[in-house]
């Protein structure tokens, strides 16, 4: 089965910006490759194959330790790539899983003992069927006991509808990709500053300041989502995180170059202590402790 989307690139540039020891990719996959972990029959898309072999070489390339891997919507709920690729890290990766309603207990023993540290919920509607929230809030109890957390996906539009279920969430909620906002209407906007009222009236909801790819209208280097991940950075330094997206699934308008995403990092977290609270120390207290 060919991929519908662009390749990543297989040569990203060496970026200018080194991170601190430590830091961590902490939003990435793994895909295929398909001959061995085939995809799931109801995908939105087809990726091409991003192996484990292929992200690990990136994370030493770009100058991370440490990986978060995240369970994608073309793998559907079988975890077994992410799992494999977890078996092979060790250490150097945790796992975010997504995983059905009825999974018993023994199952997330097991997938905490593999690395896995947390569930995700996908609202978008071009990729999967939103779950309930009743759901949500049953898996979320579950995994509460482990000290597991959520991550939700979901799209600015949808941020008034989902606020209630999330105050209610009672682990750590990270949110996807600041909560995908429509950038033309600038950080400093009534839409971005509700996503700011969500995270400063519920402390327990972090987000990644991620994905200036799929945000950006202007193209690299992403100056035009810039401020809207340093303005999170800056009012909630111990409740970000950052990461690639490598392979940067379903992605149609153009394929980022990792190198130049790792050198927006700079630009984001200004301070050698936001840059250390964002790659080292927020994501090794939610995924290493
Ligand atoms: C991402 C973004 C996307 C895809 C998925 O689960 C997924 O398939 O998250 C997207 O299409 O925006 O973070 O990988």
């Amino acid at each position: 089965m060919d991929a519908d989307y662009l390749p990543f690139e297989p040569n990203p540039t060496p970026p200018a910006y080194r991170p601190p020891s430590g830091a961590v990719d902490a939003h990435c996959h793994v895909f295929g490759p398909a001959a061995r972990f085939p995809y799931a029959p109801e995908r939105k898309y087809t990726p091409c194959d991003a192996p484990k072999e292929k992200l690990f070489a990136l994370r030493d390339f770009l100058g991370f330790e440490r990986n978060v891997i995240v369970q994608a919507s073309c793998h559907g709920q079988d975890n077994a790539a992410l799992l494999d690729a977890l078996a092979s890290a060790g250490e150097r990766a945790r796992g975010v899983a997504v995983l059905p309603a009825e999974v018993d207990d023994a199952r997330l023993h097991e997938m905490h003992e593999a690395g896995v540290r947390g569930v995700r919920f996908n609202f978008l509607r071009r990729l999967v069927e939103p779950p309930p929230a009743d759901r949500v809030l049953a898996t979320a109890e579950r995994i509460a006991r482990l000290g597991w957390h959520v991550v939700v996906y979901f799209e600015a539009a949808d941020l008034a509808g989902l606020a209630p279920l999330l105050a209610r969430i009672p682990t750590v909620v990270v949110v996807d990709h600041m909560g995908r906002p429509d950038v033309s209407r600038g950080a400093d906007g009534p839409e971005f500053g509700r996503f700011v009222t969500l995270l400063e009236r519920n402390p327990h909801i972090w987000t990644k300041v991620s994905c200036p790819e799929r945000l950006t209208i202007a193209g690299p280097a992403y100056e035009d989502v810039v401020p809207f991940a340093r303005r999170l950075v800056e009012a909630f330094p111990d409740r970000v995180l950052w990461g690639t997206d490598w392979p940067h699934p379903n992605m149609k308008s153009h394929m980022p170059d990792d190198g130049i995403l790792v050198d927006t990092i700079p630009k984001i977290a200004t301070t050698a202590g936001h840059r250390q609270a964002l790659l080292v120390d927020n994501p090794a207290r939610l995924y290493w402790t």
